[in-house]
């Protein structure tokens, strides 16, 4: 009988610690996704912090050149423009034409602001039929008046670029998607250069 016993409470004991390392694997499996979204999380948000601000810089670069209406014989500004951020981002982002915006505005505050219209139907929105001001010139409203050109002497000038970046780690592409939309963009007077 004590015999029967001492093995009853071996047996409890066993079946104790395996329902411990259960538990024990079961909080690691929990814990585990979490903890690498963090880590793949914070690696690819530092990347992002570090090419953007490249990017940013690499922008604002090419905007003071154009502002001083610098010609290269070889390129033109855009050309200038594309290429300063791919040489500043150690080509890991080469925007082309496409993604390049060069835009004219009277003022500063101008910048981003739709083509003023006579809202008949009073909806808040322009529609076709409703009277503007074409302010860029090119015979149709625009939610953003800026005149695609670069501008000559003390012109107000946008520099805007568009990219994607791609996500780094799989587990992030699985999360997110394939990539992440970054615009940048500086707005500049140009000097008097005329
Ligand atoms: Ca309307
Ligand atoms: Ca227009």
């Amino acid at each position: 009988m004590g015999a029967f016993l001492k093995t009853a409470a071996r047996l409890r004991r066993a079946r104790l610690r395996r329902d411990e390392e259960g538990a024990t694997l079961l909080e690691f499996a929990i814990v585990l996704p979490v903890f690498l979204t963090m880590l793949f999380g914070l690696f690819e948000f530092a990347f992002i912090i570090f090419i953007s601000s490249s990017v940013d810089a690499a922008i604002l670069n090419a905007s003071r050149l154009g502002a001083t209406g610098l010609k290269y014989e070889d390129e033109t500004r855009s050309e200038m423009v594309l290429r300063i951020v791919q040489e500043q981002t150690w080509g890991l982002i080469k925007p082309t034409a496409s993604d390049l915006d060069i835009l004219i505005y009277d003022s500063f505050s101008d910048i981003g602001k739709p083509e003023p219209f006579d809202d008949d139907n009073g909806n808040g929105d322009y529609d076709e039929g409703e009277s503007f001001t074409d302010i860029n010139g090119n015979a149709q409203w625009d939610d953003d008046m800026g005149k695609a050109g670069l501008g000559g002497s003390d012109s107000i000038v946008l520099y805007r670029v568009r990219y994607a970046w791609g996500y780094v780690t799989p587990f992030i592409r699985n999360l997110l998607g394939d990539e992440f939309q970054y615009s940048s963009s500086v707005a500049v007077r140009n000097e008097p250069f005329n």
